[in-house]
């Protein structure tokens, strides 16, 4: 089987990408076991959201976000989601998702982007690469569009407390939700899984005490689940180092 290519964020932190989005998609092919190669970002998203993961297709069109990608590579490939799970089971893997990458991730890209204490980190992360001049011309470039976004979505209205009230009322909910599982989606991990792993995984991963790091560490079964998919799926990768450069 050929492998997929596709393009995310480089690897950052010793994570094998600091996007959510990118770890969640890698998460996911290795879960499903589909063979793939991870291209480096090295300029502007080519994708059409213009943003982050997305796939190279053969025809030389890309295709993007997470999701879609995952439920094309599912469908075209015939790879069944997991063990059959009842509509309302269904309904709570939404709502996962959704607390996940509509609710949680923007605190978190909040706690990057925009607090001073993690902005070193955030920058020498996604841009350290580049040389001197260019990085910081492209971080503050970059980081000014996130301010942004960040305003549009509607996050950084709130004071600075709230959204870390806000972060941690959301990894709560997430612990209480897993409860004792040793998946969101149960016995087997699925795309839920793949989605909260990327996320937790960052927060975890990202060198900074921040207020999401500090909620999460502070769930034993949350720190117990990312060690339990990164030991399936992770363990002897390489998770720093040399990724190739996008076409
Ligand atoms: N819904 C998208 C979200 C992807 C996303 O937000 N990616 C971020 C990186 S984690 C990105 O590319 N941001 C750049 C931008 O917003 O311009 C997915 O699931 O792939």
């Amino acid at each position: 089987m050929q492998p997929v290519r596709i393009v995310g964020m480089r690897p950052a932190w010793g994570l094998p990408s600091p996007s959510p989005f990118c770890l969640k998609l890698e998460t996911w092919l290795r879960i499903a076991g589909i063979p793939y190669r991870a291209l480096g970002l090295d300029k502007p998203p080519q994708s059409t959201s213009g943003k982050v993961p997305y796939l190279l297709l053969d025809d030389g069109g890309t295709l993007a976000d997470s999701n879609v990608i995952i439920r094309t590579l599912a469908r075209e490939r015939g790879i069944v989601p997991g063990p059959e799970r009842t509509p309302e089971e269904q309904a709570r893997d939404h709502a996962v998702l959704r607390l996940a990458e509509d609710s949680l991730y923007f605190a978190a890209a909040w706690e990057r982007w925009m607090l001073p204490a993690s902005w070193p980190a955030t920058r020498d992360g996604y841009f350290g690469q580049l040389p001197g001049p260019l990085r910081a011309l492209f971080a503050g470039l970059v980081r000014r569009k996130m301010k942004a976004a960040l305003h549009a979505q509607g996050i950084l209205r709130y004071a600075p407390e709230e959204i870390a009230a806000r972060a941690g009322a959301d990894v709560r909910a997430l612990s209480a939700l897993l409860g004792r599982q040793a998946f969101f989606q149960g016995e087997r991990p699925g795309v839920v899984d793949a989605s909260v792993y990327g996320l937790l995984a960052n927060a975890l991963g990202f060198p900074v005490h921040t207020p999401l790091r500090a909620a999460v560490e502070a769930c034993p079964n949350l720190t117990a689940f990312c060690k339990r998919i990164e030991h399936a799926y992770w363990s002897g990768a390489a998770t720093d180092g040399a990724v190739p450069q996008a076409a």
